[in-house]
């Protein structure tokens, strides 16, 4: 593929096609994915030009953010890769192409890091003979579940099939493979079964700066039901996940998916009349949510700004430069 008179290597390409069709999909290993690409691009750049590669890398970065458009793992792990490079100053390809391998390592093993952390600090959220409830496949709720399965934990667990893409199928199929006592639910069973529940662990896309948690379509009805039937709501969530952009005023954008991902192609054929939507995130808001568990700590989703003012704070003052004149400043480097 051809991008800006730029080559676009093949394996970058499959990338971002697996995240935009959701053969790689999860907002954890969409970020590790995203950084991933920008290592192979940079490998794969063949010259000696230093401003070519820094014009080339920086069209790979927007066409690997813009493969989906809910989860802020993805801007956030394409945004730590190119900052790196840009502090580094390099002054040939070489030393261009080695900062971004590296960093492209480094949040791939920081974000490895943090699913095996929040494992463990969310399974002290668990206690013995707890019966937990899921939703879609999260890898770190899985961490947070299984790490708490280990411990001798957990009873069992409901876990929601997580229409129209059926991730519960997926969670559902490593919990039994761990031997957790694995029931699965129609997610439309979510309040026949939420008052044999203990404790409901879920992951996240995206916190915003309010504590609003963007997760998989459904997760505000489990959070609403939870909190009827007063049932611990926790979310497991890297760091990485936190917008910087909502603490600017953005919303999360809502990822629209193709109609025939509910109903077969015939079937709307058949239907004209009938319109389809299929709208695959919701925002729950941070009254439904007990407790965020981070790498960095177990906190209420109403410290989320805290979060992004303590990773992001320089970098969000130069985005928005008037918030200096209110006096806001937080040094974080
Ligand atoms: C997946 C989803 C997951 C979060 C967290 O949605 O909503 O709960 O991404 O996952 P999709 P993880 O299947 O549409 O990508 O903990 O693996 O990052």
């Amino acid at each position: 593929m051809e991008l800006g008179g730029f080559r676009i290597p093949e394996e970058v390409v499959r990338i971002r096609e697996g995240i935009r069709t959701m053969r790689i999909r999860g907002a954890g290993n969409i970020a590790r994915n995203g950084a991933l690409a920008l290592a192979i691009a940079a490998e794969r750049f063949s010259g000696s030009d230093l401003e070519a590669f820094l014009k080339y890398m920086g069209l790979v970065a927007d066409y690997v953010r813009s493969s989906r458009p809910t989860a802020v793992s993805l801007p956030n792990a394409v945004s730590y890769v190119m900052s790196r490079l840009e502090r580094s100053r390099p002054t040939s390809v070489d030393d261009a192409r080695r900062a971004v391998v590296e960093a492209s390592k480094e949040f791939i093993e920081y974000s490895e890091n943090a699913v095996k952390l929040i494992g463990e600090l969310g399974a002290r959220r668990i206690e013995r003979g707890d019966i937990l409830m899921t939703h879609c496949h999260s890898t770190v709720a899985v961490s947070v579940i299984v790490t708490a399965f280990r411990q001798g934990k957990v009873e069992r667990v409901y876990v929601k099939e997580t229409r129209p893409a059926f991730q519960g199928l997926i969670t559902a199929r490593e919990l039994a493979k761990e031997g957790v006592e694995v029931v699965l639910i129609p997610d439309s069973a979510v309040r026949y079964y939420m008052k044999k529940v203990d404790k409901v662990v879920v992951g996240a896309d995206t916190i915003a700066a309010n504590g609003a948690v963007v997760n998989k379509i459904g997760t505000s009805v489990v959070a609403l039901v939870a909190k009827e039937a007063r049932v611990r709501f926790y979310v497991a969530s890297e760091t990485y996940k936190f917008s910087p952009y909502t603490i600017l005023g953005e919303l999360v954008p809502i990822e629209v998916r193709d109609p025939t991902e509910v109903v077969d192609p015939g079937w709307l054929a058949e239907n004209p009349n009938v319109q389809v939507f299929n709208p695959v995130f919701d925002v729950t808001p941070p009254e439904y949510v007990d407790a965020v568990i981070t790498e960095r700590g177990v906190i209420p989703p109403q410290l989320a700004a805290l979060i992004l003012i303590e990773q992001y704070g320089v970098k969000l003052l130069d985005a928005y430069p008037a918030h200096r004149s209110l006096g806001l400043h937080v040094d974080t480097e």
